[in-house]
């Protein structure tokens, strides 16, 4: 964690003042706890607040690529929202005009804080949920202008279940004693996975098309205003060429189950199948011609896709001792894994793939 020093310092190097001839007004600085990778702060000023983050450089290490995707992406965004209800994050440029600060080992970047929008961990309505798809979809359909290409590969095969596989594999045969549960977590996942690999070989051959994705669509990314409307998409970070199968795989594994990811009472998971069906008729604008008829038939592969990939990097992460999420206690990873394959378990029984 920074210091209140620390981060004053790098606020002066933005048009932020950090200090008045009245010390009771001056700046303050609230952590925010928000996704697993990051540290965040909320930075109220005179009159206006931001939000600050200290980019996790273990994980991305391409910053510059990662910060000139986010200007590309804001920038297209900014233009096809005009006279839409539709709005996206606003970089804060530096003194210097830079997109984000680098100090000696640190990479800090600033948004205009979106006090009037909201985040919410689950839906608390169908609205909702359809608003979502209607949101994610307009997100990548405005995003078609720009071509995939252009974009910095800012984590490389995130969404590969080959690569994630491969990694689980290195993972355990580092720990050559496995513990049983670990073991009977591991072979699920190996079966669960060989239904699911044909989503990834469609990409790989072609019969998918690639466009600019967002890759970390979970629900808690997008925000809404105070009458339910959703408004903003958040947490660029991935956006990059991908499907849209891993957009829709990653917020309907994290709207429709009745928990959070992180619930250690599996009898607790319930799919909430109404979701599933807001979602989709809201992503697909039901089903209105702007996804291509193999995009279509592979819908069925996107959560327990996405769920899987999770409950994969979850478990590597705990087998090499929590060195990439964060966790509040020690066995947290393997909790998330065991509920993301119990969640694939589910979608798979509930919505088979064909
Ligand atoms: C990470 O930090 P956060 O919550 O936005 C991860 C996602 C996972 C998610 C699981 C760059 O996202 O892929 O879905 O945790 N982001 C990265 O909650 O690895
Ligand atoms: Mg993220």
């Amino acid at each position: 964690m920074n210091s209140d020093q620390n981060i004053k310092e790098v606020l002066s190097y933005y048009p932020i003042p950090t200090s008045y001839p009245i010390p009771t007004r001056s700046v303050t600085i609230e952590p925010v706890k928000t996704g697993l990778i990051h540290n965040s702060y909320k930075i109220h000023s005179k009159n206006d607040k931001y939000f600050l983050q200290q980019i996790n450089t273990d994980v991305f290490n391409g910053v510059a690529g990662l910060m000139n995707n986010i200007a590309l992406v804001t920038n297209t965004l900014s233009e096809s929202y005009k006279n839409s209800p539709f709005e996206t994050l606003q970089i804060l440029r530096t003194n210097e005009g830079e997109l984000y600060k680098q100090t000696d080992n640190e990479a800090w970047r600033i948004y205009l804080f979106k006090d009037h929008l909201f985040g919410y961990d689950t839906p608390t309505n169908r609205e909702m949920v359809k608003e979502a798809g209607i949101a994610f979809a307009r997100f990548v359909k405005s995003l078609s202008a720009v071509d995939p290409s252009l974009l910095s590969v800012t984590i490389p095969d995130f969404h590969s279940m080959e690569y994630r596989l491969f990694q689980l594999r290195e993972a355990s045969e580092n720990r050559s004693s496995l513990l049983s549960g670990v073991r009977v977590l591991k072979d699920q996942i190996d079966h669960y996975s060989q239904l699911l690999l044909p989503l990834e070989y469609a990409m790989k051959n072609g019969e998918l098309p690639v466009r600019v994705t967002h890759n970390d669509s979970k629900f808690n990314n997008l925000l809404f205003d105070e009458d339910g409307k959703a408004r903003c998409v958040v947490d660029l970070d991935t956006v990059m060429p991908g499907i849209i199968h891993f957009d829709v795989g990653d917020c309907l594994r994290t709207l429709t189950p009745t928990t959070a990811e992180d619930e250690s009472d599996l009898e607790k998971i319930e799919l909430r199948a109404d979701y599933q069906g807001a979602f989709l008729e809201g992503y697909t604008g039901n089903a209105s011609g702007w996804l291509t008829a193999e995009e279509f038939n592979y819908l069925p592969y996107a959560a327990p896709y996405m769920a899987l990939i999770m409950g994969i990097r979850f478990l590597t992460d705990h087998l090499n001792g929590n060195v990439y999420y964060s966790i509040d206690y020690p066995e947290h990873n393997l909790v998330r894994a065991k509920n993301q394959a119990e969640v694939t378990r589910q979608f798979l029984d509930r919505f088979p793939l064909s």
